[in-house]
């Protein structure tokens, strides 16, 4: 079942050249004015909504690690927490945590410098909860950032859908669906696009809709799918997703629809992985990292299907599952393998070709591909992991 509702309509349209130049991967045009410090340059993702909608503990699941319980005892957030996403991760971006009773017409909330480098905007709102206030602000809140900068994507979480029944989910973002957009026509909006997705913290939903928010801040997306689906058909591959291994974040999949079980299965696959490698890996340093060059792994499961795990580079990995009958070609689906693993290096190479070398210091490039994960270094390339 996808958690996703809409596609039509003016959301990403793959085609890299809708993607906004001034963010993204850090790429700033020449003669850009910044005036953010140099941290600040990368891709921004905001975190809006009313209070306990639970916007902070979306961020300390997703990001930290933290288990679906413990937020119950987060504490409300006053001030804007900004999350740097960066060194441990593929994709880097910056995560601001806003606390629910922002006011916009406080003179101190200063728009352009919230929304102007902002790439996507969450607005949460809490479905077990009344949310015709939520409705309210979401409309103010879209319509005064779209001023600002009408290259934001908008995505609303329709959170917590853990406590509902099937029927019920479906007729809330059927109405919140119908009453956003009705809303945003009436106040002559109607160019602004709002995107939706049902999460809860509770099951997988959640990373999967983070998993959409951040690809649509990927150029290189198209591309990434392609490669998947010449490697499905090549190799007999039923479904490939590549994670970003840290967060459990896909960051493209081929062009098959995703189902909830299959991407809950190659979650589940990554954490056996890291686990096991944690506990029987062998580690000469202290701090190696529980993911190398060196991590595959093969997953028979007993209704006749394969997972198969291989590394990509520190931060990425291919998992794919597979009918078992397949896997006997597992040659030609290691040499594929390499073939996709080059191919994917020779994208990100080519577009740090197109990096000047002071953008590329300074403007912090979304792609991260050196260094193990929590290393705490960043490096612009991929290339440089090559061997
Ligand atoms: N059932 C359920 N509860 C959730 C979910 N996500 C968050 N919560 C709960 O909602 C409550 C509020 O969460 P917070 O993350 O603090 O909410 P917030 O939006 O950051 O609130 P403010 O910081 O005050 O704006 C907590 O008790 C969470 O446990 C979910 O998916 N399902
Ligand atoms: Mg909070």
């Amino acid at each position: 079942m996808s958690y996703q509702d809409d596609e039509e309509g003016g959301g990403f349209d793959g085609h890299p050249s809708s993607f906004p130049k001034d963010f993204g991967y850090g790429v700033f045009e020449e003669g850009h004015e910044i005036t953010l410090s140099a941290g600040d340059q990368k891709p921004r993702i905001l975190l809006m909504g009313l209070r306990r909608s639970g916007k902070s503990s979306i961020q300390k699941v997703v990001f930290h690690k933290m288990s679906p319980n413990e937020t119950l005892f987060l504490e409300s957030t006053n001030k804007i927490v900004k999350d740097d996403i960066n060194n441990s991760s593929f994709v880097q971006f910056q995560i601001w945590d806003f606390p629910g009773q922002i006011d916009f017409f406080d003179p101190t909330f200063d728009a352009d410098l919230i929304f102007g480098g902002c790439g996507a905007l969450i607005f949460v709102i809490d479905a077990q909860d009344d949310y015709m206030e939520a409705l309210n602000k979401l409309n103010l809140t879209v319509t005064k950032a779209f001023k600002v900068n009408p290259n934001i994507k908008f995505e609303v979480f329709i959170h917590k859908v853990d406590g509902l029944g099937d029927d019920f989910k479906m007729e809330s973002q059927r109405d919140i669906h119908q009453r956003a957009t009705d809303d945003l026509t009436d106040s002559s909006n109607d160019q602004i696009h709002l995107s939706f997705h049902l999460t809860s913290i509770y099951d997988h939903s959640i990373f999967e809709a983070f998993s959409k928010v951040v690809q649509k801040l990927i150029p290189q997306l198209p591309a990434l799918e392609n490669l998947l689906n010449i490697l499905n058909t090549n190799s007999a591959i039923e479904k490939s997703f590549l994670f970003d291994v840290v967060s459990k974040i896909y960051i493209a999949t081929d062009s098959t629809p995703v189902d909830m079980q299959s991407y809950e299965l190659c979650c589940d696959m990554i954490d056996v992985v890291i686990d096991v490698s944690w506990i029987y890996g062998v580690r000469e340093e202290q701090d190696a990292a529980a993911f190398d060059e060196q991590s595959s792994s093969l997953i028979k499961l007993n209704n006749g299907t394969v997972l198969y795990l291989r590394e990509v580079n520190k931060f990425l990995a291919l998992v794919c599952i597979l009918r078992e009958d397949n896997f006997e070609h597992k040659g030609i689906i290691d040499y594929n393998f390499l073939c996709f693993r080059e191919a994917i290096q020779q994208v990100f190479e080519l577009r740090n070709k197109n990096l000047t070398p002071t953008t590329n210091s300074v403007g912090s490039p979304v792609v991260n591909g050196n260094g193990s994960i929590g290393d705490g270094q960043l490096s612009p390339t991929l290339t440089d992991e090559q061997n």
